[in-house]
């Protein structure tokens, strides 16, 4: 973990998921990344992307987590752009409270888009 980031705390609400300890809409899973839909979507299709092993934001990373939750951001992007019929993709992602987070485990949001559909608030 780098100086820049506090500590992990394995009861924020992504690790119970995780675990399976409250409910969530799973899209996608691998042996290292879960993908699951956001429960406020700013879009149709809005889903996160996380790693299924401890990180509190990308500041706490390994190259092989950001390696595995990135392939795992290409492969659903793709997917779930074809599922909604978007032209475009926005990925999000937030890094302590000063930075937007507000779940600390690392996630990426993948936003599926279309001309002149703004993200919801
Ligand atoms: P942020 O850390 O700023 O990226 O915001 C957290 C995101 O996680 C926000 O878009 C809402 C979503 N979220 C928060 N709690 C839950 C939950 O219990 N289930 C699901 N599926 N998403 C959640």
């Amino acid at each position: 973990m780098s100086e820049a980031s506090a500590s992990y705390d394995p009861d924020n609400i992504f690790a119970k998921i995780l675990r399976g300890e409250i409910p969530s809409t799973r899209v996608y899973e691998d042996d290292a990344t879960l993908v699951f839909m956001d429960i406020m979507p700013r879009a149709d299709g809005h889903c996160l992307v996380i790693p299924k092993t401890p990180c509190r934001n990308i500041l706490d990373a390994s190259p092989a987590q950001l390696a595995a939750v990135m392939e795992t951001v290409q492969k659903v992007s793709h997917a779930v752009m074809r599922a909604f019929g978007a032209t475009g993709v926005t990925i999000q992602q937030f890094n302590e409270a000063d930075g937007g987070q507000e779940v600390f485990h690392l996630h990426f949001h993948i936003l599926p888009r279309h001309s002149d559909v703004r993200l919801r608030p």
